[in-house]
């Protein structure tokens, strides 16, 4: 695992973060860093594929990056003659993630074939879907884009279906939310990040990744039509939510 010196650099300069190949080269490390319960998403992903998947459906990982969630499902689908399908828009991640696919030795592929795609997720059309995933994705799209997906998602699923959908949030507390951003950059700091390094990374996301509120997300959901929805991890600022229609 390549380790994560993007923001060490001074050659980086003030750009806006991209999800180019430097990135795609260490984005293991880099998640594994920086979001707190990302190794947690994962393992529920695969239970709840066990649970939640059923025979002869689709399953989608939107912004799939090197297709960790997609393994986790694949190595938790129970069901027979299912479907992944794994988006990006980004091509490094999606040269990448079909490199670490063909490597899996894990899950036999002929039982759950994978259909990866170059592509946007505001375009990806979604139906007889058992299982939806957005790990950590929503954010990087417009607000007005995450309604329109997430209706998508909720038609797209069958009765009883399910959406993981995991996020960085912000808290309506104040007080609360400076005490959850100081908290996941100690975090990052105990895993050897600089603070200059956090600090630079920090800038260049603002206006890319935008979080909102864990009420603003079950709203959404509840509007577009899901039945249930609830928080089942939450690590300072980031949570995973799953939602059943
Ligand atoms: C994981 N889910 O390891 N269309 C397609 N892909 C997009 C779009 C879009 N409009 N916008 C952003 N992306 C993964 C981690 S990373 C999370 C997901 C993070 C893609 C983008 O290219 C990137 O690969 C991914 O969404 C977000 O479980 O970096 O914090």
């Amino acid at each position: 695992m390549k380790e994560d010196k993007i923001y060490a650099s001074e050659a980086i300069g003030d750009e806006p973060f991209r999800f180019n190949s430097a990135v795609a080269e260490v984005f293991p490390d880099m998640l594994r860093r920086s979001i707190p319960g990302y190794a947690a998403s994962l393992e529920a992903i695969g239970s709840l594929a066990a649970r939640y998947v059923t025979p002869g459906t689709n399953c989608y990982d939107l912004g799939c990056s090197l297709g960790a969630a997609t393994l986790a499902m694949r190595q938790g689908i129970r069901a027979s003659n299912c479907r992944i399908f794994a988006v990006d828009n980004s091509a490094a991640m999606i040269e990448r993630c079909n490199r670490i696919l063909a490597e899996d030795k894990a899950s036999d592929p002929s039982e759950t074939p994978i259909e990866v795609t170059l592509g946007d997720i505001r375009d990806t059309p979604i139906a007889n879907a058992s299982m939806v995933v957005l790990n950590y994705t929503l954010q990087f799209l417009a607000r007005n884009d995450r309604d329109d997906l997430i209706k998508r998602i909720v038609d797209g699923l069958l009765p009883g279906g399910l959406l993981v959908l995991s996020e960085k949030v912000i808290d309506e507390d104040p007080h609360m939310q400076a005490l959850l951003v100081d908290l996941h950059h100690e975090h990052k700091r105990r895993n050897d990040y600089s603070q200059l390094e956090i600090s630079r990374k920090r800038a260049a996301l603002e206006d890319v990744l935008v979080p909102e509120t864990v009420a603003a997300h079950r709203e959404r959901l509840a509007t577009a039509g899901f039945a249930h929805s609830g928080v089942w991890l939450r690590y300072f600022n980031f949570v995973s939510i799953v939602a059943i229609k």
